[in-house]
């Protein structure tokens, strides 16, 4: 999906209409819709347009965006104390707001209208969205929730959260990803701050015309202002997230809601990757929203891209595991700590917990249990987590249960020969640490 805004596609190709919806309890006209989709615990009708399926369905409200220790929330994290930093207002405070649990349920209007999207455009048909019905879809861009942050008033905000588009799955795409879109409004005072001279400057001019370089109402020294704070606060991102001496370039592209616009690119694993779109906001969409008077910037940019580059994780589909191999290496109470993914088999888990009773001299410590587990499992056991420590209120004794995981790389181990790996750890720590093993 690289050219998204501009690729072509023969319409014929997204007519199939998929049944997967539950049928009324009168029989069913086959002609019709028959029956409502509930999406995040509302119902909405459906048409010939609908083709969202259970497992697309299956993915919303799971939220990974801001999921505690996931690696995309540690991504989000860092994009916004970025642009809470770079950005401040009088006082000191944040500049920004943050919007990350509007819902993915949006409309056409939100999604293309009220971006200047034309109608017959290719982004728009069947084949490359999850439509919920004629007027709603599953929102294909964070940028979808752009023109009524405006209308609302708002001037510098972000927008997070999971978006939609009918795409192959591999290795790089999977049909649901995390964007962040950001938006910066100007008036003429805000844009040229630092600009020194005595003229006064302007963000409008009559008679111009559009051009490569600019939309025709906008003079060419605000465009340039605005592309320099634009492209600064991103590579300084860039640089946050990949070090000082990243590797990037701007490439010229095309989206109906901004001109001109870019494209960042960063060189990483030996090649350029495609983070995120940019841009000049078509001044025809602030007019509509209400806020004629200021010239704006905004950006839209992929979490899953830049948390695949930044912890090494080698395939989009990882993001969506449940597998604690994978999620455990997150966990991390500093978002900024240099994280690199380690493969995990992809045979099964086979968990199995021990509790018990401390030794009530202190000699005890989790550490030499660790070992002794390491000992005796060897490269079987894949984790080993604490899950709980007790204290008895009458006895004052403490007791540990640990859930050890076990799974080996080449092979799928079977309960039984797990049991026997557990039991004869058992009976080593009741020996060795002294403890008394709970049943
Ligand atoms: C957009 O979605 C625009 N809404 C971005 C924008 C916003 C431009 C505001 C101007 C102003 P695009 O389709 O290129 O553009 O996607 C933006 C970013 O999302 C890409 O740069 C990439 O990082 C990520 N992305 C796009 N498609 C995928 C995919 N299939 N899988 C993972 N990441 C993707
Ligand atoms: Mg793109």
């Amino acid at each position: 999906m690289q050219k998204y805004w501009i690729r072509l596609i023969p319409v014929s190709r997204c007519c199939e209409r998929r049944i997967l919806f539950k049928t009324l309890s009168t029989a069913p006209d086959l002609t019709k819709p028959v029956a409502d989709v509930e999406l995040l615990g509302t119902k909405y009708p459906t048409d010939e347009w609908t083709n969202v399926t259970p497992k697309i369905i299956s993915k919303l409200g799971l939220n990974l965006h801001v999921a505690k220790h996931h690696p995309l929330s540690h991504v989000r994290q860092r994009i916004v104390n970025h642009f809470y930093k770079a950005y401040r207002n009088r006082v000191g405070n944040p500049l920004f707001s943050v919007f990350d649990n509007l819902s993915p349920v949006v409309s056409v209007a939100q999604n293309f209208d009220s971006l200047l999207v034309p109608v017959n455009h290719p982004s728009r048909a069947k084949s490359d969205c999850y439509y919920v019905n004629q007027d709603l879809l599953l929102r294909a861009h964070t940028t979808a929730h752009q023109a009524e942050l405006i209308a609302m008033g708002l001037d510098n905000f972000l927008v997070i959260g999971d978006v939609y588009r009918r795409d192959e799955i591999d290795s790089t795409h999977y049909p649901v990803f995390h964007q962040v879109d950001g938006v910066r409004l100007c008036t003429a005072d805000e844009a040229f701050q630092n600009a020194r001279g005595t003229d006064k400057l302007h963000i409008f001019e009559n008679r111009g015309s559009e051009s490569p370089e600019k939309q025709g109402c906008h003079t060419l020294e605000a465009v340039k202002v605005m592309e320099h704070d634009l492209k600064k606060v991103l590579v300084g991102l860039a640089q946050v997230l990949f070090g000082k001496d990243v590797k990037y370039r701007w490439v010229d592209q095309y989206f109906p809601f901004t001109h001109p616009s870019w494209e960042l690119e960063v060189f990483y694993n030996d090649q350029w990757l495609e983070v995120l779109g940019c841009g000049i906001i078509r001044q025809e969409i602030l007019q509509k929203a209400g806020t004629a008077n200021r010239i704006g910037w905004a950006f839209g940019l992929g979490l899953e891209r830049l948390a695949m580059c930044l912890y090494s994780i080698p395939d989009i589909r990882l993001f969506w595991s449940t597998d604690s191999g994978f999620l455990n290496q997150f966990i991390t109470d500093n978002v900024n700590d240099p994280i690199k993914y380690k493969p995990v088999s992809t045979y099964p888990q086979c968990p199995n917990d021990i509790s018990f009773w401390l030794p009530q001299d202190k000699s005890y410590c989790s550490n030499d249990f660790y070992d002794l587990v390491r000992e005796i499992g060897g490269d079987t056991v894949e984790q080993i987590i604490l899950i709980d420590d007790f204290i008895h209120p009458k006895t004052k004794k403490t007791s540990h249960c640990y859930r050890i995981v076990y799974r080996h790389m080449e092979r799928v181990l079977t309960q039984e020969e797990v049991s026997e790996i557990h039991k004869k750890i058992e009976k080593a720590a009741a020996e060795q640490l002294n403890v008394d093993i709970r049943n």
